[in-house]
Protein backbone atom coordinates (compact mmCIF):
# COMPACT_ATOMS: atom_id res chain seq x y z
CA UNK A 1 0.00 0.00 0.00
CA UNK A 2 2.57 2.96 0.88
CA UNK A 3 4.51 1.02 -1.82
CA UNK A 4 2.08 1.96 -3.92
CA UNK A 5 2.05 4.90 -3.24
CA UNK A 6 5.52 6.35 -2.97
CA UNK A 7 5.06 4.68 -6.99
CA UNK A 8 2.52 7.11 -7.87
CA UNK A 9 4.66 10.30 -6.37
CA UNK A 10 7.56 9.06 -8.87
CA UNK A 11 5.33 8.75 -11.58
CA UNK A 12 3.97 12.41 -11.10
CA UNK A 13 7.44 13.52 -10.29
CA UNK A 14 8.19 12.47 -14.06
CA UNK A 15 5.97 13.61 -16.15
CA UNK A 16 6.73 17.41 -14.16
CA UNK A 17 9.81 16.39 -15.21
CA UNK A 18 9.17 15.83 -18.73
CA UNK A 19 6.58 18.83 -18.96
CA UNK A 20 9.35 20.82 -18.09
CA UNK A 21 11.89 19.67 -20.44
CA UNK A 22 8.85 20.21 -22.80
CA UNK A 23 8.63 23.78 -21.71
CA UNK A 24 11.59 24.80 -22.23
CA UNK A 25 12.38 24.23 -25.83
CA UNK A 26 9.72 25.75 -26.95
CA UNK A 27 9.88 28.87 -24.89
CA UNK A 28 13.28 30.92 -23.87
CA UNK A 29 11.50 33.22 -22.24
CA UNK A 30 11.41 30.92 -19.55
CA UNK A 31 14.42 28.89 -20.07
CA UNK A 32 16.15 29.97 -16.96
CA UNK A 33 12.93 29.47 -14.90
CA UNK A 34 12.32 25.99 -16.20
CA UNK A 35 16.67 24.72 -15.63
CA UNK A 36 15.72 25.41 -12.16
CA UNK A 37 12.38 23.78 -11.89
CA UNK A 38 14.18 21.14 -13.62
CA UNK A 39 17.01 20.48 -11.20
CA UNK A 40 14.04 20.33 -8.17
CA UNK A 41 12.24 18.13 -10.27
CA UNK A 42 15.28 15.87 -10.41
CA UNK A 43 16.17 16.44 -6.90
CA UNK A 44 12.41 15.17 -5.62
CA UNK A 45 12.43 12.12 -8.20
CA UNK A 46 16.28 11.27 -6.45
CA UNK A 47 15.08 11.35 -2.99
CA UNK A 48 11.76 9.58 -3.77
CA UNK A 49 13.97 6.75 -5.15
CA UNK A 50 15.81 7.12 -2.06
CA UNK A 51 12.91 6.28 -0.14
CA UNK A 52 11.99 3.56 -2.07
CA UNK A 53 15.43 1.80 -3.07
CA UNK A 54 18.38 1.28 -1.28
CA UNK A 55 20.17 4.22 -1.61
CA UNK A 56 22.97 5.76 1.35
CA UNK A 57 21.55 6.85 4.24
CA UNK A 58 18.25 3.84 4.09
CA UNK A 59 17.21 2.53 6.74
CA UNK A 60 15.30 -0.99 7.82
CA UNK A 61 14.48 -2.92 11.11
CA UNK A 62 15.25 -5.66 11.71
CA UNK A 63 14.27 -8.75 14.50
CA UNK A 64 11.19 -7.30 15.27
CA UNK A 65 8.09 -10.13 15.28
CA UNK A 66 4.92 -8.00 15.51
CA UNK A 67 5.51 -6.58 12.39
CA UNK A 68 7.31 -4.17 9.66
CA UNK A 69 7.04 -1.31 12.14
CA UNK A 70 9.56 -2.37 14.82
CA UNK A 71 13.50 -3.80 15.31
CA UNK A 72 16.70 -2.69 15.51
CA UNK A 73 17.57 0.03 13.17
CA UNK A 74 20.12 -1.13 10.22
CA UNK A 75 21.30 1.55 8.31
CA UNK A 76 22.67 1.81 4.44
CA UNK A 77 26.34 3.48 3.87
CA UNK A 78 28.92 2.93 1.60
CA UNK A 79 26.58 -0.30 0.02
CA UNK A 80 26.76 -2.22 3.16
CA UNK A 81 24.12 -2.44 6.08
CA UNK A 82 25.25 -1.96 9.55
CA UNK A 83 23.92 -1.18 13.05
CA UNK A 84 23.09 1.88 15.57
CA UNK A 85 24.79 1.79 18.71
CA UNK A 86 22.36 2.63 21.61
CA UNK A 87 24.44 5.09 23.27
CA UNK A 88 22.59 8.03 23.64
CA UNK A 89 19.74 6.87 21.77
CA UNK A 90 16.33 7.80 22.94
CA UNK A 91 13.04 9.16 21.57
CA UNK A 92 14.27 11.86 19.52
CA UNK A 93 16.26 10.00 17.55
CA UNK A 94 13.68 7.02 17.34
CA UNK A 95 10.97 9.69 16.38
CA UNK A 96 13.23 10.61 13.43
CA UNK A 97 13.76 6.84 12.05
CA UNK A 98 10.01 5.94 12.20
CA UNK A 99 9.53 9.36 10.59
CA UNK A 100 11.90 8.32 8.00
CA UNK A 101 10.48 5.03 7.86
CA UNK A 102 7.15 6.79 7.00
CA UNK A 103 5.21 5.48 10.16
CA UNK A 104 4.06 8.79 12.21
CA UNK A 105 6.70 8.52 15.21
CA UNK A 106 7.92 6.49 17.62
CA UNK A 107 6.15 5.30 20.75
CA UNK A 108 9.48 3.88 22.03
CA UNK A 109 13.45 3.77 21.78
CA UNK A 110 15.07 0.27 22.42
CA UNK A 111 18.42 -0.18 23.90
CA UNK A 112 20.59 -2.95 24.65
CA UNK A 113 19.73 -5.09 21.69
CA UNK A 114 16.06 -5.18 22.45
CA UNK A 115 15.53 -7.06 18.80
CA UNK A 116 18.57 -9.55 19.47
CA UNK A 117 21.87 -9.01 18.77
CA UNK A 118 23.43 -6.30 16.67
CA UNK A 119 24.13 -8.32 13.12
CA UNK A 120 26.82 -6.27 11.53
CA UNK A 121 29.48 -4.23 12.44
CA UNK A 122 28.18 -0.53 13.89
CA UNK A 123 27.54 2.18 11.18
CA UNK A 124 27.03 4.72 13.90
CA UNK A 125 27.50 5.37 17.39
CA UNK A 126 26.12 8.94 19.73
CA UNK A 127 23.72 9.99 17.48
CA UNK A 128 22.67 12.95 18.38
CA UNK A 129 19.67 14.29 16.44
CA UNK A 130 17.43 17.50 16.99
CA UNK A 131 14.44 16.16 15.81
CA UNK A 132 14.24 17.94 13.00
CA UNK A 133 16.20 15.84 10.61
CA UNK A 134 13.94 14.21 7.70
CA UNK A 135 16.96 11.61 7.49
CA UNK A 136 19.10 9.33 10.56
CA UNK A 137 22.38 10.25 8.12
CA UNK A 138 21.76 14.06 8.76
CA UNK A 139 22.01 13.63 12.77
CA UNK A 140 25.19 14.14 14.29
CA UNK A 141 27.72 11.21 15.41
CA UNK A 142 30.93 9.88 15.49
CA UNK A 143 31.13 8.95 11.59
CA UNK A 144 30.79 6.60 9.50
CA UNK A 145 31.80 2.93 11.47
CA UNK A 146 33.47 4.75 14.22
CA UNK A 147 32.19 2.70 17.46
CA UNK A 148 33.22 1.46 20.48
CA UNK A 149 30.06 -0.81 21.44
CA UNK A 150 29.33 -4.33 21.80
CA UNK A 151 27.16 -6.55 19.68
CA UNK A 152 24.83 -6.38 22.61
CA UNK A 153 24.24 -2.61 22.61
CA UNK A 154 21.65 -2.70 19.19
CA UNK A 155 19.71 0.56 18.92
CA UNK A 156 15.92 0.05 17.88
CA UNK A 157 12.52 1.09 17.84
CA UNK A 158 9.09 0.61 17.91
CA UNK A 159 7.05 2.64 15.47
CA UNK A 160 3.64 3.43 15.81
CA UNK A 161 1.45 2.22 13.05
CA UNK A 162 -1.69 2.75 11.17
CA UNK A 163 -3.05 -0.84 12.59
CA UNK A 164 -2.54 0.15 16.37
CA UNK A 165 -4.89 3.17 15.81
CA UNK A 166 -7.75 0.90 14.23
CA UNK A 167 -7.13 -2.57 16.42
CA UNK A 168 -9.57 -2.34 19.12
CA UNK A 169 -6.92 -4.16 21.06
CA UNK A 170 -3.69 -2.74 20.54
CA UNK A 171 -0.54 -5.09 20.18
CA UNK A 172 1.06 -3.92 22.80
CA UNK A 173 3.83 -5.99 25.28
CA UNK A 174 1.62 -7.25 27.77
CA UNK A 175 2.36 -5.28 31.38
CA UNK A 176 5.12 -6.57 33.65
CA UNK A 177 4.87 -8.31 36.43
CA UNK A 178 6.91 -9.97 39.25
CA UNK A 179 8.74 -12.98 38.91
CA UNK A 180 7.50 -14.65 42.19
CA UNK A 181 4.79 -13.64 42.05
CA UNK A 182 3.29 -14.92 38.82
CA UNK A 183 5.02 -18.41 39.64
CA UNK A 184 4.26 -18.83 43.53
CA UNK A 185 5.55 -22.21 43.62
CA UNK A 186 9.31 -20.81 43.28
CA UNK A 187 11.90 -20.93 40.96
CA UNK A 188 15.51 -21.86 40.60
CA UNK A 189 17.96 -20.13 38.53
CA UNK A 190 21.76 -21.66 37.71
CA UNK A 191 24.24 -21.19 34.83
CA UNK A 192 25.23 -23.72 32.44
CA UNK A 193 27.59 -24.12 29.28
CA UNK A 194 30.37 -22.18 31.06
CA UNK A 195 33.98 -22.73 30.17
CA UNK A 196 34.63 -21.74 33.99
CA UNK A 197 31.84 -21.86 36.72
CA UNK A 198 31.17 -18.31 37.04
CA UNK A 199 29.87 -17.71 33.49
CA UNK A 200 27.55 -19.40 31.44
CA UNK A 201 23.70 -19.16 29.81
CA UNK A 202 21.56 -18.38 32.49
CA UNK A 203 18.91 -20.89 33.23
CA UNK A 204 15.19 -21.02 35.27
CA UNK A 205 13.04 -23.61 36.34
CA UNK A 206 9.85 -21.80 37.13
CA UNK A 207 7.88 -24.07 39.16
CA UNK A 208 7.69 -27.44 37.95
CA UNK A 209 8.37 -26.58 34.50
CA UNK A 210 11.39 -27.91 33.21
CA UNK A 211 14.77 -26.16 33.03
CA UNK A 212 14.41 -23.48 30.11
CA UNK A 213 16.73 -20.01 29.06
CA UNK A 214 16.15 -16.12 29.92
CA UNK A 215 15.37 -14.51 26.84
CA UNK A 216 18.04 -11.89 26.28
CA UNK A 217 15.91 -8.68 25.50
CA UNK A 218 17.09 -5.81 27.59
CA UNK A 219 19.36 -8.32 29.34
CA UNK A 220 21.82 -5.71 31.20
CA UNK A 221 24.35 -5.65 33.72
CA UNK A 222 22.05 -4.86 36.15
CA UNK A 223 19.86 -8.33 35.83
CA UNK A 224 23.04 -10.21 35.59
CA UNK A 225 24.67 -8.46 38.87
CA UNK A 226 21.33 -10.28 40.54
CA UNK A 227 21.81 -13.52 38.97
CA UNK A 228 25.67 -13.20 40.02
CA UNK A 229 24.56 -12.27 43.40
CA UNK A 230 22.17 -15.13 43.98
CA UNK A 231 24.52 -17.90 42.60
CA UNK A 232 27.08 -16.05 44.72
CA UNK A 233 29.88 -15.60 42.40
CA UNK A 234 30.36 -11.93 43.44
CA UNK A 235 29.62 -9.35 40.79
CA UNK A 236 28.39 -9.44 37.30
CA UNK A 237 31.66 -8.18 35.03
CA UNK A 238 29.55 -8.87 31.64
CA UNK A 239 25.72 -9.27 30.15
CA UNK A 240 25.80 -10.84 27.07
CA UNK A 241 23.14 -12.15 24.63
CA UNK A 242 24.09 -14.95 22.73
CA UNK A 243 23.58 -18.75 22.22
CA UNK A 244 27.61 -19.27 22.46
CA UNK A 245 26.99 -21.30 25.74
CA UNK A 246 24.33 -23.48 24.68
CA UNK A 247 26.78 -25.83 22.77
CA UNK A 248 24.14 -26.17 19.95
CA UNK A 249 21.21 -27.01 21.78
CA UNK A 250 18.55 -24.75 21.43
CA UNK A 251 16.53 -24.60 25.41
CA UNK A 252 12.99 -23.12 25.06
CA UNK A 253 12.96 -19.69 26.32
CA UNK A 254 10.96 -19.77 29.78
CA UNK A 255 10.78 -15.64 30.38
CA UNK A 256 11.02 -12.14 28.40
CA UNK A 257 11.69 -8.54 29.22
CA UNK A 258 13.51 -9.46 32.87
CA UNK A 259 13.61 -5.55 34.25
CA UNK A 260 15.62 -5.40 37.74
CA UNK A 261 17.14 -2.78 39.48
CA UNK A 262 20.60 -4.36 40.42
CA UNK A 263 20.35 -4.90 43.92
CA UNK A 264 17.47 -7.66 44.46
CA UNK A 265 19.10 -10.59 46.05
CA UNK A 266 17.01 -12.87 43.38
CA UNK A 267 16.21 -12.89 40.19
CA UNK A 268 12.65 -14.00 41.46
CA UNK A 269 12.56 -10.20 42.49
CA UNK A 270 12.41 -8.91 39.15
CA UNK A 271 9.80 -8.06 36.70
CA UNK A 272 8.45 -10.02 33.84
CA UNK A 273 6.58 -10.01 30.60
CA UNK A 274 3.02 -11.72 31.60
CA UNK A 275 3.44 -13.64 28.26
CA UNK A 276 6.74 -14.62 27.42
CA UNK A 277 7.81 -13.11 23.75
CA UNK A 278 11.05 -13.40 22.94
CA UNK A 279 11.84 -10.88 19.98
CA UNK A 280 14.85 -11.84 17.70
CA UNK A 281 16.27 -14.87 16.90
CA UNK A 282 17.39 -18.28 18.70
CA UNK A 283 20.47 -16.39 19.58
CA UNK A 284 18.61 -14.12 21.77
CA UNK A 285 19.76 -16.20 24.93
CA UNK A 286 21.02 -14.43 28.31
CA UNK A 287 24.21 -15.12 29.76
CA UNK A 288 26.52 -13.27 32.54
CA UNK A 289 30.46 -13.74 33.62
CA UNK A 290 30.27 -12.93 37.21
CA UNK A 291 33.54 -12.19 39.59
CA UNK A 292 33.56 -11.57 43.13
CA UNK A 293 36.66 -8.71 42.41
CA UNK A 294 35.32 -5.70 40.78
CA UNK A 295 35.33 -2.09 40.79
CA UNK A 296 33.38 0.58 42.01
CA UNK A 297 33.35 3.88 40.99
CA UNK A 298 32.04 6.34 43.35
CA UNK A 299 31.66 10.03 41.95
CA UNK A 300 33.22 13.11 44.79
CA UNK A 301 30.05 15.55 45.69
CA UNK A 302 31.98 17.21 47.69
CA UNK A 303 34.67 18.61 45.19
CA UNK A 304 31.53 19.17 42.64
CA UNK A 305 30.14 21.55 45.46
CA UNK A 306 33.40 23.54 46.37
CA UNK A 307 34.23 23.87 42.54
CA UNK A 308 31.18 24.89 40.38
CA UNK A 309 31.10 28.06 38.91
CA UNK A 310 30.03 30.15 35.66
CA UNK A 311 32.11 30.97 32.39
CA UNK A 312 31.02 33.01 29.91
CA UNK A 313 33.25 31.89 26.77
CA UNK A 314 33.00 33.16 23.07
CA UNK A 315 32.60 30.36 20.38
CA UNK A 316 35.75 31.09 18.76
CA UNK A 317 37.54 29.51 21.91
CA UNK A 318 35.07 26.28 21.93
CA UNK A 319 35.50 24.97 18.55
CA UNK A 320 37.18 21.55 19.69
CA UNK A 321 34.46 21.58 22.67
CA UNK A 322 31.94 21.84 19.56
CA UNK A 323 33.79 18.78 17.75
CA UNK A 324 33.36 16.83 21.03
CA UNK A 325 29.54 17.51 21.15
CA UNK A 326 29.98 19.40 24.53
CA UNK A 327 27.93 22.65 23.70
CA UNK A 328 24.42 22.62 23.75
CA UNK A 329 22.80 21.74 20.20
CA UNK A 330 21.33 25.72 20.01
CA UNK A 331 25.30 26.55 19.30
CA UNK A 332 25.64 24.82 16.07
CA UNK A 333 22.17 26.51 15.17
CA UNK A 334 24.96 29.91 15.92
CA UNK A 335 27.39 28.61 13.81
CA UNK A 336 25.18 28.15 10.71
CA UNK A 337 23.36 30.79 10.74
CA UNK A 338 25.22 33.85 12.25
CA UNK A 339 28.28 35.48 10.16
CA UNK A 340 29.87 36.42 13.76
CA UNK A 341 29.01 33.02 15.12
CA UNK A 342 32.78 33.31 17.22
CA UNK A 343 31.92 36.92 18.92
CA UNK A 344 29.02 35.12 20.38
CA UNK A 345 29.26 33.57 23.98
CA UNK A 346 28.30 30.23 25.52
CA UNK A 347 27.55 30.64 29.49
CA UNK A 348 29.37 27.58 31.03
CA UNK A 349 28.86 25.72 34.49
CA UNK A 350 32.02 24.52 35.25
CA UNK A 351 33.12 22.11 38.05
CA UNK A 352 35.65 19.10 38.67
CA UNK A 353 34.48 15.80 38.55
CA UNK A 354 36.73 13.72 40.98
CA UNK A 355 36.26 9.59 40.82
CA UNK A 356 37.33 7.10 43.00
CA UNK A 357 37.53 3.61 42.90
CA UNK A 358 36.61 2.15 46.25
CA UNK A 359 36.50 -1.41 44.68
CA UNK A 360 38.45 -4.36 45.06
CA UNK A 361 39.68 -4.59 40.92
CA UNK A 362 40.93 -2.08 38.98
CA UNK A 363 37.92 0.24 36.32
CA UNK A 364 39.26 -0.47 32.95
CA UNK A 365 37.31 0.75 29.24
CA UNK A 366 34.75 -1.49 28.07
CA UNK A 367 36.30 -1.53 24.35
CA UNK A 368 40.16 -2.99 23.93
CA UNK A 369 42.85 -0.42 23.06
CA UNK A 370 42.61 -1.19 19.44
CA UNK A 371 39.59 0.24 19.23
CA UNK A 372 39.80 3.29 21.23
CA UNK A 373 39.35 6.63 19.30
CA UNK A 374 41.70 9.31 18.48
CA UNK A 375 40.29 12.67 19.13
CA UNK A 376 42.34 14.70 17.62
CA UNK A 377 41.20 17.95 18.77
CA UNK A 378 42.22 17.06 22.34
CA UNK A 379 44.97 14.62 20.85
CA UNK A 380 44.60 11.93 23.19
CA UNK A 381 42.56 8.62 22.79
CA UNK A 382 39.08 7.92 24.18
CA UNK A 383 38.23 4.96 25.61
CA UNK A 384 34.94 4.99 26.39
CA UNK A 385 31.94 7.01 25.06
CA UNK A 386 29.61 7.49 27.67
CA UNK A 387 31.72 8.08 30.98
CA UNK A 388 29.87 10.52 32.35
CA UNK A 389 26.85 12.83 32.49
CA UNK A 390 25.71 15.94 33.61
CA UNK A 391 22.21 17.09 33.25
CA UNK A 392 20.07 20.14 34.55
CA UNK A 393 16.60 19.28 35.47
CA UNK A 394 13.78 21.49 36.18
CA UNK A 395 11.17 21.20 39.39
CA UNK A 396 8.82 19.29 36.94
CA UNK A 397 11.59 16.51 35.99
CA UNK A 398 12.77 17.68 32.96
CA UNK A 399 15.76 17.63 31.17
CA UNK A 400 16.46 21.13 30.43
CA UNK A 401 20.23 21.55 29.78
CA UNK A 402 22.28 18.18 28.96
CA UNK A 403 26.03 18.19 29.42
CA UNK A 404 26.96 15.84 26.55
CA UNK A 405 27.60 12.47 27.36
CA UNK A 406 30.94 13.56 27.64
CA UNK A 407 33.81 10.92 26.48
CA UNK A 408 36.86 10.70 28.73
CA UNK A 409 40.49 9.61 28.70
CA UNK A 410 40.79 7.52 31.75
CA UNK A 411 43.91 7.68 34.37
CA UNK A 412 45.48 7.37 37.91
CA UNK A 413 45.71 11.10 39.07
CA UNK A 414 45.47 10.53 42.68
CA UNK A 415 46.05 7.97 44.84
CA UNK A 416 46.24 7.13 48.36
CA UNK A 417 49.27 6.67 50.33
CA UNK A 418 51.03 3.39 49.10
CA UNK A 419 49.31 2.87 45.94
CA UNK A 420 51.25 3.07 42.71
CA UNK A 421 49.54 5.44 39.64
CA UNK A 422 49.50 3.26 36.90
CA UNK A 423 47.00 4.29 34.15
CA UNK A 424 48.10 6.89 32.35
CA UNK A 425 46.73 8.63 29.02
CA UNK A 426 49.86 10.37 27.48
CA UNK A 427 51.79 8.23 24.90
CA UNK A 428 49.17 5.77 23.75
CA UNK A 429 49.10 4.00 27.43
CA UNK A 430 46.66 1.86 29.22
CA UNK A 431 43.66 3.40 30.38
CA UNK A 432 41.82 2.62 33.20
CA UNK A 433 41.07 3.73 37.49
CA UNK A 434 43.34 1.65 39.30
CA UNK A 435 41.99 0.75 43.14
CA UNK A 436 42.22 3.57 45.18
CA UNK A 437 42.98 6.10 42.90
CA UNK A 438 41.07 8.64 41.67
CA UNK A 439 40.83 10.09 38.31
CA UNK A 440 40.22 14.04 38.61
CA UNK A 441 38.98 16.43 35.82
CA UNK A 442 39.77 19.40 36.49
CA UNK A 443 36.80 22.68 36.49
CA UNK A 444 39.37 24.02 33.93
CA UNK A 445 39.86 21.94 31.08
CA UNK A 446 37.97 21.53 28.05
CA UNK A 447 34.17 19.79 28.23
CA UNK A 448 34.17 19.80 32.13
CA UNK A 449 30.92 21.85 31.95
CA UNK A 450 26.86 22.14 31.41
CA UNK A 451 26.32 24.34 28.62
CA UNK A 452 23.73 26.45 30.38
CA UNK A 453 23.33 29.62 27.72
CA UNK A 454 19.78 29.19 27.49
CA UNK A 455 18.42 28.04 30.87
CA UNK A 456 16.18 30.73 32.41
CA UNK A 457 17.51 31.90 36.29
CA UNK A 458 15.95 29.78 38.98
CA UNK A 459 16.25 26.81 41.07
CA UNK A 460 17.20 23.64 39.57
CA UNK A 461 18.91 20.27 40.31
CA UNK A 462 22.00 19.10 38.93
CA UNK A 463 22.92 16.00 38.76
CA UNK A 464 26.43 14.21 37.45
CA UNK A 465 26.81 10.56 36.93
CA UNK A 466 29.67 8.44 36.07
CA UNK A 467 29.11 5.13 34.47
CA UNK A 468 25.61 6.26 33.92
CA UNK A 469 24.37 3.74 31.19
CA UNK A 470 25.73 0.67 33.57
CA UNK A 471 27.96 -0.77 30.49
CA UNK A 472 30.77 -1.57 33.01
CA UNK A 473 30.22 -4.09 35.92
CA UNK A 474 30.74 -2.73 39.09
CA UNK A 475 30.06 -3.60 42.75
CA UNK A 476 27.02 -0.82 43.77
CA UNK A 477 25.64 1.55 40.95
CA UNK A 478 24.19 3.55 43.99
CA UNK A 479 27.43 5.95 44.64
CA UNK A 480 28.06 6.98 40.68
CA UNK A 481 25.97 9.95 40.87
CA UNK A 482 25.90 13.28 42.57
CA UNK A 483 22.08 14.44 43.31
CA UNK A 484 22.62 18.28 43.88
CA UNK A 485 20.26 21.58 44.56
CA UNK A 486 21.34 24.65 41.95
CA UNK A 487 20.80 28.27 42.69
CA UNK A 488 21.03 29.98 39.25
CA UNK A 489 20.99 34.04 39.06
CA UNK A 490 21.68 35.91 36.43
CA UNK A 491 25.41 36.61 37.82
CA UNK A 492 26.42 33.09 39.61
CA UNK A 493 25.35 29.59 40.52
CA UNK A 494 26.09 27.86 43.45
CA UNK A 495 26.00 23.58 43.75
CA UNK A 496 25.09 22.43 47.25
CA UNK A 497 23.00 19.63 49.26
CA UNK A 498 24.10 17.04 46.93
CA UNK A 499 23.26 13.50 48.07
CA UNK A 500 24.32 10.09 46.49
CA UNK A 501 22.58 8.13 44.24
CA UNK A 502 22.40 5.88 41.28
CA UNK A 503 22.68 7.90 37.59
C1 LIG B 1 15.61 31.14 -28.65
O1 LIG B 1 16.95 30.74 -28.32
C2 LIG B 1 17.72 30.39 -29.45
C3 LIG B 1 19.09 29.87 -28.99
O2 LIG B 1 19.21 29.90 -27.58
C4 LIG B 1 17.87 31.63 -30.38
O3 LIG B 1 18.59 31.25 -31.55
C5 LIG B 1 16.50 32.11 -30.77
O4 LIG B 1 16.62 33.32 -31.51
C6 LIG B 1 15.64 32.38 -29.52
N1 LIG B 1 14.29 32.73 -29.89
C7 LIG B 1 13.61 33.75 -29.35
C8 LIG B 1 12.23 33.94 -29.85
O5 LIG B 1 14.10 34.46 -28.49
C1 LIG C 1 8.75 27.20 -12.28
O1 LIG C 1 8.42 27.51 -10.94
C2 LIG C 1 7.87 28.81 -10.74
C3 LIG C 1 7.70 29.04 -9.27
O2 LIG C 1 7.92 27.89 -8.54
C4 LIG C 1 6.55 28.92 -11.55
O3 LIG C 1 6.00 30.23 -11.40
C5 LIG C 1 6.80 28.63 -12.99
O4 LIG C 1 5.60 28.64 -13.72
C6 LIG C 1 7.53 27.28 -13.16
N1 LIG C 1 7.87 27.07 -14.55
C7 LIG C 1 7.77 25.93 -15.17
C8 LIG C 1 8.28 25.89 -16.56
O5 LIG C 1 7.28 24.93 -14.65
C1 LIG D 1 42.28 0.52 49.47
O1 LIG D 1 41.98 1.28 50.61
C2 LIG D 1 41.24 0.61 51.61
C3 LIG D 1 40.87 1.60 52.69
O2 LIG D 1 41.86 2.54 52.90
C4 LIG D 1 42.07 -0.58 52.13
O3 LIG D 1 41.33 -1.29 53.09
C5 LIG D 1 42.41 -1.48 50.97
O4 LIG D 1 43.25 -2.53 51.38
C6 LIG D 1 43.09 -0.70 49.85
N1 LIG D 1 43.26 -1.58 48.69
C7 LIG D 1 44.33 -1.60 47.93
C8 LIG D 1 44.37 -2.59 46.83
O5 LIG D 1 45.25 -0.85 48.13
CA1 LIG E 1 29.93 2.64 41.96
Amino acid sequence: MKLRLRRAEIAISLIALLSALEFCTSNNATWINSRDNKTRVVRKIRKDFRKLKKQEGALKLIGGENGEHEGNVEILHDGKWGSICDDEWDDIEANVVCKQLGFNGAIKATTYGHFGQARRRYWMDNVYCDGSENELAKCRFDGWGISDCGSNEAAGVICSHDEEARAPIPQEKSPKTRIKDTYQQGTAVRLSGGRVRSEGQVEIKLGNADWGVVCGDSWSILEAAVVCRQLGLGYASNAVQTNFFSNGKTAPISISGVQCNGNEGNLAECLHDKIADCPGTTKNVAGVVCNQQMADLVFDHIELMRTAHLEDRQLYWLQCAMEENCVASQAYKVLRESGNWHLETRRLLRFTARILNAGTADFRPSVPKHLWEWHMCHMHYHSMEVFATFDVIDSSGNKVAEGHKASFCLEDNQCLPDVQPRYKCANYGDQGISVNCSDIYKHNIDCQWVDISELEPGHYTLKVAVNPEFKVGEMSFDNNAAICRLLYTETFATVHSCIMGRP
